[in-house]
């Protein structure tokens, strides 16, 4: 695996973070040294994929990146015949991810589309994942997204979401923001590194608060959305159709 040192040298100017060839190299450790909890969050994806995902049912993996959530799913139910959908926007992702999954599941019915999320049709899914995705997308498109998801799950089905979140009191915020500045200097991540990051990324991910995501699932029709998760300011959901 390669190391990411994207961020590490000092760059003229600083431009729009995007997932090209560079970052899908480093990414698998980027994403763990720089998301607290992320392995977590992943392997649990299993544990609610052997609960919610039907026999020949479809999980979609919606920002998939290198399919770990769709690979996570996989190993809980080998058995099930699910249907997996890997959507990315990033052709680039979507290219290493298809090399992994046909390695690693080579016998499982996999689909690999890249659009944007919102272009996707979902269907007879049992399960929909948003791991660390919803947060690129534009604010006001956020709801559009959910309740087709919600449209697209079967009962009894579900939505998982994993996000950075922000926090309404300044205090909070400013703690978990420097806490989770420090989580990445222990992973060796230099100062130059987490502020050339910080900019490249500001105007591409824009987190909501804990209060959103939940009224957002609420609106768009899932009746008990529920927080599983947090680590500093990174938090997910589950949101069962009923
Ligand atoms: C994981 N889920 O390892 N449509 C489709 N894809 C998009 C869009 C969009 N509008 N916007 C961003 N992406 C993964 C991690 S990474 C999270 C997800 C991160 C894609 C983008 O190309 C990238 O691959 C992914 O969403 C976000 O479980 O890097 O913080």
């Amino acid at each position: 695996m390669s190391q990411d040192d994207i961020f590490q040298k000092p760059l003229t100017q600083v431009v729009d973070f995007v997932f090209n060839k560079a970052v899908v190299d480093v990414f698998p450790d980027m994403i763990r040294r720089s998301v607290p909890g992320y392995d977590n969050i992943i392997s649990m994806l299993g544990v609610f994929a052997s609960q919610y995902a039907s026999e020949k049912s479809r999980i979609y993996d919606l920002g998939c990146s290198l399919g770990a959530a769709t690979l996570a799913c996989h190993q809980q139910i080998p058995e099930r015949h699910i249907k997996y959908y890997c959507i990315d926007n990033s052709q680039a992702m979507l290219d290493q991810c298809e090399n992994n999954l046909k390695k690693h599941m080579p016998e499982a019915s996999k689909t690999f589309v890249c659009d944007d999320v919102r272009n996707i049709e979902i269907e007879n899914a049992s399960m929909v994942i948003l791991n660390f995705t919803l947060q690129f997308i534009t604010p006001s498109d956020r709801l559009a997204l959910i309740k087709k998801i919600h449209n697209g799950l079967q009962p009894n089905g579900c939505l998982v979401i994993a996000e950075k979140t922000l926090f309404k009191d300044t205090n909070t915020q400013n703690h978990m923001t420097e806490w989770h500045h420090q989580f990445k200097r222990a992973n060796a991540y230099t100062e130059l590194e987490i502020s050339q990051k910080r900019a490249a990324i500001e105007n591409v991910m824009i987190p909501d608060t804990t209060e959103t995501h939940l009224s957002r699932l609420k609106k768009a029709g899932f009746q008990h959305p529920l927080q599983w998760f947090q680590c500093l300011n990174f938090s997910a959901f589950i949101a069962e159709k009923v």
